[in-house]
């Protein structure tokens, strides 16, 4: 059996010294090193030798086998591999697509309505998440028993502050910022602050209860609804990438006096009546109004000298507007088969 190896050692040797291309590498590796080559076949014999041999055979054997399997990986690598040979290139196969990340499409259009506001020379603000009830309803004309605190359903928390009273809440609009925005600043100002805020809501295809909004605030010595009108017309017409109009009727919120809702011409129909905006060519888009006088008080500003208007808007409803999405829920759905088509 030690000659048997010997010989075949000799033979696939002498083999392997005559190769000249990958396809001799494969010929040599199946008829020695293969399921049913010759070193195969002497494992196989193993079992019928006597206990003494076995052991010094076994161990040669799997040498020549470690020795034959090295040489073959030298070759290939010399010779390189059947797809290459020749320097082919198959340039027909398909290409292996490289998956590559995206921003979020909320990410996207916050960032899309930055840029419509940097080119009208307002500032981006941001605010706290978590806000005392100072700035987030109190400093906006909303005392502690006035009936309006039920219009946004809060999420209060368990918590004191450093004061030691139990005052916290999670910011309930992007509003917060109106007052800690007039403190910083002062007047003149041209600013908006876009940001995650929460609502203790029922979710469903239009309501989430964490979502994000985009605030503004505008003040200087002669701010009218006039220059609201132009700004939000710029920001739809910029954002929806087409003319729209506007128009405004009276709305509540006790930090703006007068209060507007805002409505602008539907993006889909230009205005002449689909199920989107129900047949009347109108969507209704945001709140808005002149900031109140107490408000500019708050904020440190002179209301005799100087006036402002502010607006507030949902950003998904935003995009969903802009992308035709009917459920505000795939947002934060995970879904990549929606995220992957922004
Ligand atoms: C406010 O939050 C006011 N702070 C807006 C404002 C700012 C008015 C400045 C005047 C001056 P309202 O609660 O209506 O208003 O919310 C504003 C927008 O947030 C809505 O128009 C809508 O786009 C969006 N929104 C409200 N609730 C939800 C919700 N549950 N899910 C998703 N978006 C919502």
């Amino acid at each position: 059996m030690k000659n048997k190896l010997q010989n075949l050692k000799q033979e696939v040797l002498s083999q392997l010294a005559g190769i000249a291309d990958i396809f001799d590498i494969e010929k040599v590796e199946k008829k020695y090193l293969g399921k049913k080559g010759e070193l195969a076949a002497v494992f196989k014999e193993l079992k019928s030798l006597p206990e003494k041999e076995k052991k010094a055979v076994a161990q040669q054997a799997q040498q020549l086998r470690d020795e034959v399997m090295d040489k073959i990986v030298e070759l290939k690598n010399k010779f390189g591999s059947i797809d290459e040979k020749d320097g082919f290139i198959d340039v027909t196969l398909p290409g292996v697509k490289i998956e590559g990340g995206h921003l979020h499409p909320l990410t996207q259009v916050q960032r899309d309505l930055e840029r419509i506001f940097l080119s009208m020379g307002f500032k981006i603000l941001e605010g706290p998440e978590l806000e005392s009830d100072y700035y987030n309803f109190e400093a906006l004309n909303i005392p502690k028993t006035h009936p309006a605190r039920d219009m946004q359903d809060t999420f209060f928390i368990d918590q004191k502050n450093k004061a030691g009273e139990y005052d916290l809440v999670m910011r309930t609009h992007t509003s917060n910022v109106q007052v800690r925005a007039m403190e910083k600043y002062g007047a003149p100002l041209r600013a908006v602050a876009l940001g995650k805020i929460y609502r203790n809501e029922n979710i469903d295809a239009s309501h989430e209860h964490t979502f994000y909004q985009i605030e503004g605030l505008m003040i200087d010595e002669r701010i009218s609804l006039a220059n609201l009108a132009g700004v939000l017309k710029e920001m739809f017409s910029g954002f929806y990438q087409k003319e729209v109009n506007i128009r405004m009727r009276p709305g509540y919120f006790p930090f703006v006096e007068p209060g507007l809702e805002v409505e602008m011409s539907c993006v889909f129909c230009n205005g002449r009546g689909c199920s989107v905006c129900k047949k009347t060519g109108w969507v209704e888009m945001l709140g808005a109004g002149l900031v109140h006088p107490n408000v500019l008080r708050a904020g440190g500003i002179d209301p005799d000298k100087f006036q402002g208007f502010a607006f507030g808007t949902g950003i998904e409803r935003l995009a969903m507007l802009k992308y035709g999405i009917d459920d505000i829920r795939l947002f934060n759905s995970g879904d990549m088969s929606f995220l992957n088509q922004f």
